[in-house]
This record gives C-alpha cells, sequence and structure tokens, in this order.
C-alpha cells in the first residue's frame, strides 16, 4: 500500500447548477487524485456540496419548492455532471449529511471549552433589495455601498458568537513565514502575506440569529442561533475525512495533502480554515492551491453574472459518437481546461479556443497517430505485432528521457498543462517519425523485417502516452488500450505509472475503430 493522499475540492452552493468554472476545480482534482494513484498513493478524493445560508433558502423559495427537496435536486445536477466527467472521487459530502452536522456542533463546544468562542455585539450591513448582509472590511472598497448593486446599505447592530481568530495571528504569520510553499502559486502565498501584513486579524462572527437566517446548523451553545455557513462549510474536510466518526480512518487521511479552489475563496482557507484546524490542535493541510477563473466575454464566469457556460450543453456538441461509453465531447472538455492555460493563471473561454484545442492536439496529433498506426498494422502486419527484443529507438530517446523525468515533476506540482506540452512533444516526435520511415516503402520493398519493429515502436510509444494521459483524458487512454489490444483495467490501478516504461518484448493486437477524435468546423 502506497502513502495516503487527501485532495479536496470546495463545496458548491447548490442555488444554481454547476458550470464551466465548477468543472475546472473537479477535473483539475480528478487529475491530480489520478495521478497520485497512478504513483502508487492510496487517494481519498472528496467533493461535495455547500447547502446551509439564506442564500439557499431564497432559491429553493424562488423555484416555489421546500428547501430539502430543492437542494436534493440540485445535487443531483452535480452528481449527474461529475458522472458524465468522469470524475472519480471516493466520497461526496453535503453539509446537511447528518454527521457532517454532529462534527460541526462538536467543534464548536470543544472550541468554546477551549475559551475561543465568545457572545459580543456584532455591527454589519444590510441590502434591501439584495436581501444581504455585509460587514464592515467588506464594504471597505465600494465606500460603504453593496458590493454587489452598489446601492445604500442600512446599519444594524445584534449579538452574536465570535471565534477569536485574532489570538492565532502571531502563530499564522510565522506559519506561513516558514512555509513558503504552503500557498500555491507564489502569487497567491505573497496575496495571504499582503493581506495579513496590511489588516490586523479580526475575530471571526460564526453564528447568525434565527430571526433573519433559519436554514442552517443550529449553534450548540445557544439555539436561537445557527452556525455561520463558513464555519459550518469549511470543517467537511476533516468531518468528512472521519473526524469524530471514524478517528481511525481520520488519524490515516488527514492532513489533507492539497485543498483546491479557485482565487475567490483564498483567504476563507489560507486564513479563517487553518486557524479554525490550529485551535482544534490538528495538523495543517500540506498544500492550499487556488487556481485562476474561467472568464466567458472577459468577465468571470459566474452565476450571479449570468454569463455561464453549461459543461452538459457544450459536451455533446465536441462529441464524436465514439464506439465507447465515454464520449470524446468528455476528453475534449477535460483536454482543453487542463492544457489551455498554466494552473493559477485566468483563461478565456470560447467555443473556438476548445474547438481549436480539439482539432490540432486531439484529432490531428493524436487521433491521427493512433489511427493511422492501427490502420499500417492492419495493413501490414494483419493486425499483430511483437517486440522481440526491440528497444527504445535511437530517434526516441531525447524526448522519452524528458517525458519520463518531467511528467512527475510537473504533476507533483500540479503543472498539468505543461504535462502534457511534454507527453505530445512525444505525440508529434512519432508522427514525424512515420513521416520519415516511410512504411509504405518499406512494405513495397518487402522488408516486412524493419516494418514489424517499426509498428512495434510506434504502438509501444502509444501505449506509454496512454499511461500518460490517463489522469488527463481518461476514456481516450482506455480506448486506446483496448484498440491496441491491452487490458485497460491496468490504468485504474494503483502504481500504473510503472506501466509507463518501455517495454522491449511486449506485443499488440490492434482492432480499427472510428478515430479518437472527430474534427469538428469552428463557424
Ligand atoms: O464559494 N473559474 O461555493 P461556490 C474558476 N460554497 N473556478 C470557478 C469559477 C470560475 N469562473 N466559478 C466557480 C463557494 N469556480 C463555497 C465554498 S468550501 C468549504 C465552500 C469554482 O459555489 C472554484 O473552485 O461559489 C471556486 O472557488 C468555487 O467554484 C466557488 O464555488
Amino acid at each position: 500500500m502506497g502513502a495516503k493522499y487527501y485532495v479536496t475540492t470546495p463545496l458548491y452552493y447548490v442555488n444554481a447548477k454547476p458550470h464551466v468554472g465548477h468543472a475546472y476545480t473537479n477535473v483539475i482534482a480528478d487529475c491530480m487524485a489520478r495521478y497520485q494513484r497512478l504513483r502508487g498513493a492510496d487517494v481519498f478524493f472528496m467533493t461535495g456540496t455547500d447547502e446551509h445560508g439564506e442564500k439557499i433558502k431564497k432559491a429553493a423559495h424562488q423555484h416555489q419548492q421546500e428547501v430539502k427537496p430543492y437542494v436534493d435536486s440540485v445535487v443531483e445536477h452535480f452528481t449527474a455532471l461529475w458522472e458524465m466527467l468522469d470524475i472519480g472521487y471516493d466520497f461526496f459530502i453535503r453539509t446537511t449529511d447528518q454527521f457532517h452536522q454532529h462534527a460541526v456542533q462538536e467543534v464548536i463546544r470543544r472550541l468554546d471549552r477551549n475559551g475561543d468562542i465568545y457572545k459580543a455585539s456584532y455591527r454589519a450591513f444590510y441590502c434591501v433589495p439584495c436581501e444581504s448582509f455585509w460587514t464592515e472590511p467588506q464594504i471597505k472598497e465600494t465606500e460603504g455601498r453593496c458590493p454587489d448593486c452598489r446601492r445604500d446599505l442600512q446599519e444594524f447592530e445584534e449579538e452574536n458568537y465570535f471565534f477569536r481568530l485574532s489570538k492565532y495571528e502571531p502563530w499564522l504569520k510565522s506559519q506561513l513565514r516558514e512555509h513558503p510553499d504552503w500557498i500555491r502559486p507564489q502569487v497567491r502565498y505573497n496575496e495571504v502575506r499582503g493581506f495579513l501584513e496590511n489588516n490586523p486579524l479580526e475575530d471571526l462572527c460564526i453564528s447568525r440569529p434565527r430571526s433573519r437566517v433559519s436554514w442552517g446548523v443550529e449553534f450548540p451553545l445557544d439555539p436561537e442561533y445557527v452556525v455561520y455557513v463558513w464555519f459550518d462549510a469549511l470543517l467537511n474536510y476533516i468531518s468528512g475525512a472521519g473526524y469524530l466518526t471514524d478517528p481511525d480512518r481520520f488519524g490515516r487521511v488527514w492532513p489533507a495533502d492539497v485543498h483546491f479552489m479557485a482565487k475567490d475563496i483564498l483567504r476563507h482557507h489560507a486564513v479563517f480554515w487553518p486557524v479554525m484546524l490550529r485551535a482544534l490542535g490538528l495538523p495543517q493541510p500540506k498544500v492550499i492551491f487556488a487556481h485562476g477563473w474561467w472568464k466567458f466575454e472577459g468577465e468571470k464566469m459566474s452565476k450571479s453574472r449570468g454569463n455561464i457556460i453549461d459543461p452538459r450543453q457544450i459536451i455533446p456538441q465536441l462529441g464524436g459518437g465514439r464506439e465507447d461509453e465515454s464520449s470524446s465531447g468528455v476528453d475534449a472538455l477535460r483536454y482543453f481546461l487542463l492544457r489551455e492555460v498554466p494552473i493559477g493563471m485566468d483563461g478565456n473561454y470560447s467555443w473556438r479556443a476548445i474547438v481549436n484545442r480539439m482539432n490540432s492536439d486531439l484529432a490531428n496529433d493524436l487521433g491521427n497517430l493512433v489511427y493511422r498506426t492501427i490502420n499500417m498494422t492492419e495493413k501490414y502486419a494483419q493486425g499483430l505485432v511483437s517486440g522481440i527484443s526491440s528497444p527504445l529507438p535511437e530517434s526516441f530517446a531525447g524526448v522519452f528521457a524528458t517525458v519520463k523525468s518531467e511528467y512527475p515533476r510537473l504533476m507533483d506540482q500540479g503543472d498539468f498543462s505543461n504535462a502534457l506540452a511534454q507527453v505530445f512533444e512525444f505525440v508529434r516526435l512519432m508522427n514525424k517519425y512515420v513521416e520519415e520511415r516511410k512504411p509504405w516503402e518499406l512494405n513495397k520493398a518487402g522488408r516486412t523485417d524493419e516494418l514489424g519493429v517499426f509498428l512495434y515502436h510506434l504502438l509501444e510509444g502509444i501505449r506509454v502516452v496512454a499511461v500518460y494521459l490517463s489522469p488527463f483524458i481518461p476514456g481516450t487512454a482506455r480506448t486506446i488500450f483496448r484498440q491496441i489490444g491491452i487490458d485497460s483495467s491496468l490504468l485504474a490501478r494503483q502504481g500504473a505509472l510503472e506501466h509507463a516504461d518501455w517495454h522491449a518484448d511486449g506485443s499488440f493486437h490492434v482492432h480499427k475503430e472510428t478515430p479518437l477524435f472527430p474534427r469538428i468546423d469552428v463557424d
């Protein structure tokens, strides 16, 4: 059994259906989970939904539904999308799960026993048209107006419960100083440090009176209150790993190896969450990774702006009706998201960009290589090729060695785009190899042995490429394995990265199918 690896995504709000932005984080987390499994880790991958708060209740009422049936129906949209996108999570947590709510309440009792919770007056601001509440720091940038609609706000004051965040400020600062790789990428680490330098940490208000927020976890110290939704939601990372319910499992799984999210919620994960863990006496997550935003027509894609792209609408338009269970559209989207932008940067979503990526990398380079190789194997070798001590050809050596050393290094850093670029160097090299060796001439000249070795090199190279691509486009990797006559269940096995080594004595019994990816007209 390899080392454990625990990877998480945020819990998404269920006030609307998921869009490409949510798909992005889950594809990233899934790619990392699959890669870690490939290199032998015992992976625990968790995702889920954030279901409390007035925002959710309001959405339910807008749909003329009671809250619970409404959230249940939205959760189904998330799980259906994850299934469609081949997201292989191990556990799906909902903040309405009973075990999670109990954990939240128990955490508050523990923090209270430690003297980390107190009751005090809370000053906040209310936006009547938006029905939203804001605190003073939140409205600093908008000069006292609502950050959403820019209208005037009404000030109010109420009693609430606070968590002593400020007490932990010196600890948090030293934690950051001592762990420069803790928050990634570097620009986000700098942002959190800068924030802490310029803003003294204020205690966090962790309750809301029932009179204005009724849909939430009951505050265990006072039934007149519910728990602040962020305090509730962040605790999923430990409750879902077995904190309180399964101490053995929790001991094995915690701390998380990486929390993935976008930069919008970095502060919650890099300030509130570490302090909550510290106050509970628990170890810190190893990495907090904040990726960039997908934008559409220049603006961040978001449900409140209404400029969202629904993956379930675009996938069928990218699908080519491949003869297998997974459509090429799913992998085209996964590939685009992982390849198009380096992980920390913002990306611009457009139909043109996704189709161009699919046509050039997936249809032209990869699809063409696989199709022509299988075609030639059927034509020149009756579909059957064996390697008899066929070492790596010299012309592959340089690129092969680079992929072998760079791939794990880049993947470990979450640099998926460059890891893919390396693998595709190899794909392009093999296409070039076909042009250079001119197999049709070898065939004409009756040089059958040379032709066999040549085909073996390509098939073995394709097999290795499929192993490397399996975390990114798992359905395609399985299809490639099937087409070249290898058991595709190998790819899902812990430690399957060892299959990326060159095998000098393998054999392939190929089976031609439709091309892996269709070429699509951009306009
Ligand atoms: O914040 N580009 O939930 P949320 C990239 N419930 N990623 C995007 C994106 C975009 N345009 N839009 C959304 C919440 N995301 C809380 C989290 S965690 C304990 C609680 C992704 O539904 C990205 O991961 O608003 C972002 O951080 C998250 O969705 C926000 O999801």
